[in-house]
């Protein structure tokens, strides 16, 4: 066989595989999107209550002209600055040691993508994590380095210290209890996704971590695919609760593979939420909750726990919305 039919032959093998029914409808899926509408009335949806703040500042800017992009990262700057948020910013709950140490990440519509974890002293690491994105070759720097970089884009570090933060802690330091929670008031990371006028998405997740977490952990919500995917052909989704949950299944990930597969959002929430719950014995222990939008501008939300909110800003209207969950309380 000369060797360009042998290697038409191997492409016609492996073409016939799309006859199994998972494969041929996966393979169909792309072609449905692209049949579905795409929305371009501009949208914002984001996780908690705080949320509402957010898509406020998203929203104006794309009445300003602002891209996916800008609208995610000014969106989260207003929570980020709020310094009586004890899990988004320099006010959030320290870790162990009682220092505060910020995790967070931003996707664009090209697949691009910045994060910056474990980050002191910082007041806009979305910000930072868009210039990782932008000014680096890197995705990712931790620590020590990504405050490095701040310092050499002109950013002054920020001492503030939170004293509500700083007695929770103290009071925290007396049992030393260290396991997840799962109410509502012990969560309140910020993740947001953003769609524009031209239908472009991109997405933004940031927070302090879990309260009292061990020195240098990161959660999910700084990891591509974990707290975080964007996909501008299918859909974004955004990750909070319990990071390292979210981090075992690549939550995020998974959420807009399954869209990509022709799930709606909210199906792909609540399979992903699924599959949390397959992997995890004491899945009953803690919160877990997603987001996610599609390019046609449907969204769907679900969590682990009831009390997971989200604020949709969608035809002009900024409004809070309860998840469904899995368990009913
Ligand atoms: C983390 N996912 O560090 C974050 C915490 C969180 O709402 O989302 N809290 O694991």
């Amino acid at each position: 066989m000369k060797r360009r039919n042998f290697l038409l032959g191997g492409i016609l093998g492996s073409g016939a595989m799309l006859t199994t029914p998972w494969i041929s409808s996966w393979a169909s899926a792309p072609e449905k999107r692209r049949r579905s509408k795409p929305f371009m009335d501009g949208l914002v949806i984001s996780t908690w209550n705080a949320g509402i703040v957010a898509n406020e500042h998203a929203w104006k800017t794309m009445q300003e002209g602002g891209s996916a992009l800008d609208m995610a990262e000014k969106g989260v700057n207003a929570i980020e600055a709020d310094f009586s948020n004890r899990y988004v910013g320099l006010g959030g709950l320290p870790d162990r040691e009682g220092t505060t140490t910020l995790d967070a990440c931003i996707m664009d519509s090209k697949g691009m993508a910045g994060s910056v974890m474990c980050v002191e002293k910082v007041k806009y690491p979305s910000s930072l994590a868009r210039l990782v994105m932008e000014r680096t070759p890197h995705v990712q720097l931790v620590g020590a380095g990504a405050q490095q970089f701040a310092v050499e884009q002109g950013i002054a570090l920020d001492d503030y210290v939170s004293e509500e933060a700083q007695q929770m802690y103290d009071e925290w330091l007396v049992k030393s209890e260290y396991k997840p929670v799962i109410n509502v008031e012990n969560h309140d990371t910020i993740g947001l996704l953003a769609m524009d006028r031209m239908g472009d998405l991109a997405g933004v997740c940031t927070t302090s971590g879990m309260a009292f977490k061990m020195k240098g952990r990161v959660g999910d919500s700084p990891i591509i695919g974990a707290g975080l995917y964007v996909d501008n052909e299918v859909g974004g989704a955004t990750a909070t609760g319990l990071g390292e949950a979210v981090v075992r299944t690549c939550g995020s990930f998974l959420v807009v593979e399954l869209m990509r597969q022709g799930m709606s959002p909210q199906e792909a929430c609540e399979v992903a939420v699924d599959r949390i719950r397959k992997k995890h014995a004491n899945v009953k222990d803690f919160q877990v909750g997603f987001l996610a939008v599609n390019k046609a501008g449907e969204v769907g939300a679900f969590s682990v726990q009831p009390g997971f909110s989200y604020a949709l800003h969608k035809h002009g209207e900024n409004k809070l919305f309860q998840a469904g969950s899995l368990f009913k309380g």
